[in-house]
């Protein structure tokens, strides 16, 4: 489809829930073989064996949050998203939140609760978590708003509500910009994809608080713009293994080892690999080399689908996949809905 067309808005939510279903098989596991990650993807085609629904976990409990709140508000509503976020924790505990967080959706659920950001700020010591929980669910922000200046900023209140460390929201910001260029077809050009992402990341990453973060985590001074040049270096070489991918990007529950991460698996994916079956897609490729890295496979894999959704479109996503994740119907009746309310934002509302 075209630029921002319906097919790429359900493609990206309905990528994301799959990866969070289907990744969830893996998560925190320190090797996956390819060969168990086809085994696993194969038995979603195969009805006979009932493999049965695969449950989403709290990276799309907490993107449908978002998404509802986008919906209901019509805009960003910092107030009303909180209060889904503790809701949905309450009714349903046990999705696999990170541990730190859940004192946060806790206090988030108290009536007498004025600033909704500070329980974000209380945490680990008052330097507020740099997890990738903002990440995982800062794809809706793209979907939401057609101005590139709204997605930034939303994506960046929007995990703030639960990560104040700016290797937390930066990395939402990061992912919410990568759908939004793969949104507008970006990515039929990788090379200028990384390159707009840093010049965004250069501003964004700009300022005294990230600097001051990177420090005293002793990371570089613009984390997230250093490893999008590492994924230039990557992809610039002609073969790069697994083993690689993990030490130069990481593998893990932090933003700044899980966003460029899933963004080096979109742009590696885009071209047939030998270590991916031949009949794959470059959506099913995606996927599976997502899981392939192990670690936070269900985030990644989430991340790196919602991203990957956005350049494919939905048609490029097996019907077999779909009907065994739970929630991936409803990610498409709610693609329509941002479809539609994006576009009449961009009439000027
Ligand atoms: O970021 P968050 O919502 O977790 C998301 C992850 C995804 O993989 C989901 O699929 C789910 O499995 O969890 O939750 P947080 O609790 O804010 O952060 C996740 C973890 O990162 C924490 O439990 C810590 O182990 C670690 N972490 C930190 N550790 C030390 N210092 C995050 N921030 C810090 C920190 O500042
Ligand atoms: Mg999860
Ligand atoms: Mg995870």
């Amino acid at each position: 489809g075209g630029s921002a067309s319906l097919s790429r808005f359900r493609g990206a939510l309905v990528a994301a829930v799959l990866g969070d279903c289907v990744g969830g098989e893996f998560e925190g596991a320190e090797e996956v073989p390819m060969e168990s990650v086809l085994q696993h993807l194969n038995s979603l085609d195969d009805e006979t064996k009932g493999t049965g629904i695969l449950e989403y976990s709290d990276d799309t409990a907490m993107a449908r949050c978002v998404v509802q709140s986008l919906l209901t508000r019509a805009g960003f509503d910092e107030h009303d998203m909180a209060r889904r976020f503790a809701k949905e924790y309450s009714a349903s505990p046990g999705r696999g939140y990170g541990s730190g967080v859940i004192q946060v959706l806790k206090k988030l659920s108290s009536p007498q609760l004025s600033d909704v950001y500070q329980p974000a700020r209380d945490q680990f010591n008052g330097r507020g978590s740099f997890g990738n929980g903002g990440a995982m669910r800062a794809a809706p922000f793209a979907l939401a708003f057609p101005d590139l200046a709204d997605v930034k900023r939303f994506a960046r209140l929007g995990a703030m509500l639960t990560h104040s460390c700016s290797l937390g929201y930066n990395g939402a910001v990061l992912q919410a910009l990568a759908v939004h260029l793969s949104l507008q077809g970006a990515l039929d050009l990788p090379q200028q994809f990384i390159s707009r992402l840093i010049t965004e990341m250069e501003e964004v990453e700009g300022d005294e608080v990230t600097r001051n973060d990177a420090r005293i985590l002793k990371e570089a001074e613009k984390p997230f713009c250093e490893r999008l040049h590492r994924i230039r270096d990557l992809m610039e070489r002609s073969k790069v293994s697994i083993e690689e991918v993990i030490s130069e990007l990481g593998n893990g529950i932090a933003a700044l080892h899980s966003v460029p991460t899933a963004i080096f698996c979109v742009v590696h994916c885009l071209q047939p690999r030998e270590c991916l079956p031949e009949n794959y897609g470059g959506l099913e490729r995606t996927i599976a080399y997502s899981l392939a890295l192990g670690g936070d496979t269900d985030t990644i894999a989430c991340m790196a689908g919602a991203i990957a959704g956005a350049h494919y479109g939905v048609e490029a996503i097996p019907q077999s996949w779909i009907k065994c994740c739970e929630g991936a119907e409803d990610a498409d009746m709610n693609a329509k809905r941002l479809h539609m309310l994006y576009h009449q934002s961009s009439l000027g509302g």
